[in-house]
Parts: structure tokens; sequence; C-alpha cells
């Protein structure tokens, strides 16, 4: 099989399995777990934040996040089609009492500017309109087709939200993806937001966990809200184990999935009927319209299926995300199988 479907398919490497198999290990409700500590400073250390604390899932620091920024009957500023808004099972609802502020991004990157957020803000209107309570940024934006900010964006969204005094919050769950395609560091990218969430479980490769990093205090009452949300976990260094040696290890490689994600647009670009600017594949996602193949995404990734090569359907449009599980020649075969799948001769 060669699964594009995500990034978050990939197997723990032998240094993974090694690091956990060996990981010293305590109760982390008490905070006693050597190891969750230790990846906690390293990110936090990385990352230039007072303080992180590892959490199951991104949804789960994305959603923490979310409820430290708020009060309830706020909304939180968010790109249509962001992911804290589509994927997490309206939880910013259930869990904050909070609405999304859809903002539509006019040149369809997603990749917003304070143009296009500042409209969307309330603060200090009418009694009967909600107030804004946070603004939300994805970076790389996922299903805007793993699309980036450098840090001069962010910096000036941050700025401007700020003086409104509006925290912003920064799902970077593959921020080592963007901070490759952009040439900044993780820590440039990061230092402007007021809590960024990110994902050692996607394109970094590890098989569990997020890390939410902050202030101290932000992070003390984050760790709070993981319980209140049953994430807190006991030896859980096992997982942290695996997640040190991704967030060392793999952000060198990411720009190998990036040129394979490139090669894939590029030859889909070729399929007639297939919808995609292969310039705007900078980083591991490949999201291409088909539409104009007359054949539906489901029934493509059913075709694709059968040869062995597993992609998403998002509507009229397809998704596949490079990965390290992912190499150059099976990109070949996907292309090769892409093509059979729409019937086309070329
Ligand atoms: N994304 C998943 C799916 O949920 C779509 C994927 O396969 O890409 N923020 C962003 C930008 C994400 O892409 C995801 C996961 C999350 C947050 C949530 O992370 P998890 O799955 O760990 O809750």
């Amino acid at each position: 099989m060669i699964d594009l479907r995500s990034d978050t398919v990939t197997k723990p490497t032998e240094a993974m399995r090694r690091a956990m198999a060996e990981a010293e290990v305590g109760d982390d409700v008490y905070g006693e777990d050597p190891t969750v500590n230790r990846l906690q400073e390293r990110a936090a250390e990385i990352f230039e934040k007072e303080a992180a604390i590892f959490v199951p899932t991104g949804s789960m620091g994305n959603q923490i996040a979310v409820k430290l920024h708020t009060r309830p009957g706020t909304e939180v500023v968010i790109e249509e089609r962001g992911h804290i808004f589509n994927f997490e099972m309206a939880a910013m609802a259930a869990v904050s009492g909070t609405l999304a502020r859809p903002v539509h991004s006019r040149d369809g990157t997603g990749i917003l500017n304070w143009d296009e957020i500042e409209p969307a803000i309330h603060v200090g209107g009418a009694y009967y309109v909600a107030p804004t309570g946070l603004v939300a940024l994805e970076n790389s934006h996922n299903l805007a087709g793993g699309t980036v900010y450098r840090s001069a964006r962010i910096e000036e969204i941050c700025h401007r939200a700020h003086a409104m005094g509006l925290p912003v919050h920064l799902d970077g769950a593959r921020i080592f993806n963007a901070s490759a395609a952009v040439n900044e560091s993780v820590a440039a990218l990061a230092r402007p937001a007021d809590s960024v969430m990110f994902c050692l479980s996607k394109a970094l490769g590890a098989p569990v966990g997020s890390m939410l990093l902050g202030s101290r205090e932000f992070i003390d009452e984050a760790r709070r809200w993981r319980k209140v949300l049953g994430g807190g976990m006991r030896q859980a260094g096992v997982l942290a184990a695996a997640g040190l040696v991704a967030l060392e290890e793999t952000p060198k490689r990411l720009h190998e999935d990036h040129a394979n994600a490139r090669r894939l647009a590029e030859g889909l670009a070729e399929i007639p009927g297939i919808k995609i600017d292969p310039e705007q594949v900078v980083t591991n996602i490949v999201l291409f319209d088909v539409s104009e193949t007359g054949i539906t995404a489901d029934e493509i990734c059913a075709r694709l299926k059968e040869q062995k090569v597993l992609a998403s359907g998002f509507g009229s449009s397809i998704r596949m995300v490079t990965h390290y599980d992912v190499t150059s020649a099976d990109i070949e075969v996907a292309l090769r199988e892409m093509r059979k799948a729409v019937g086309s001769r070329q």
C-alpha cells in the first residue's frame, strides 16, 4: 500500500521504537514522568516559549487553547477551512461555548492578511453583537493545500490583534513543514502568537502526541484543562520518548517530503481534468480538484485503492500527503495509477 491519505499514518522508526522500549517513566499526572518533562522542556526551548505541555492529540491542544483564551458567548475568528472550525467536532461550541466567525481568503490560499481579519472582529461595538475572543491561524494550512505563513505576516496580525486586546492562537500542527518551506525557525513563526500547538504525530512521524506551548501561567492552566478533558496520562514517557526522537530527527528531512509533493503535483497537473497549480505546493500536502474529470473524488479514491494507492476525498477534491514512509518511486506509481483511474492515456 502507498498510503497518501495523511502524514498521520506513519509507523514509528526503529530509533523511536528503541527509545520507547527504553524510556524512563513515572506518573505524569503527578508531574513525575522524566521523559515527558524532558520533551516539554525541549519543545519550549526550541520554540522559545516559557512552557509546554504534552497532550494526546492536536485537537485537544487546540481546544484547550480556545478554552483558555475565550469566554462563553464570544467568537473565534478563523479562516473558513480552518481545522479548529471544521474538523474538531464543534468542540469550540461544546467545550468553550464559542462560535467560529469564518473568514474567506480572497486569494484562495487560506493565508489571511489583516484586512481580511479586521472586518470579522467585534470589540467594543453594539451590545447585541457577540464580541471576539480569539484569532486563530493555521500554519501550514491543511485544507488550503499546505500553504504557509511567513513570520512577517504572523507578526503583523498578532500586533494588530494585540492592539485590540485579542489573543492569537497558532494551530501549528505542521509548523515544522512551514518552517522548512519558508526557511525560518519555528520559534520565529511562533514568537508573536500567545499560544501554539504542534503535532508530533503528523509530519514528524511520532505514533501519538502533540504539544501546546505558551506562557508558564497559560500552561499551568492548560494542565488543569487537559485533566478536565480526560487527557491526564500516566506513564506517558513511552510516547514522549518517540516524540523526542521525532522532534530532534525528522525536521531535517522534511524537504524530501516537500520535493515528493511538488513532483506529485507536477505530474497531476499534466493529467486532463485535474486542477492544481504545482507552484502552490510548498509543503507535504497536495490538494487537487477533480470535478472536470467527470468522475467523483470518492470513485477515483476507490479505483486507486484497488491498485493499492490510498488518498482522501474532500468534496470535489482529493488530498494526498507525503511523509517518510513514501518514497520518490512511490510517487511515480501513484501518478501512474492516477492516470489510469481517470482514464487518461498521457
Ligand atoms: N488533521 C488530520 C485530519 O483531522 C484532517 C489530517 O489527516 O490532516 N490541526 C491541523 C491543521 C490538523 O491537520 C490536524 C489533524 C489537527 C489539528 C488535529 O490533530 P489530531 O488528529 O491529533 O487531533
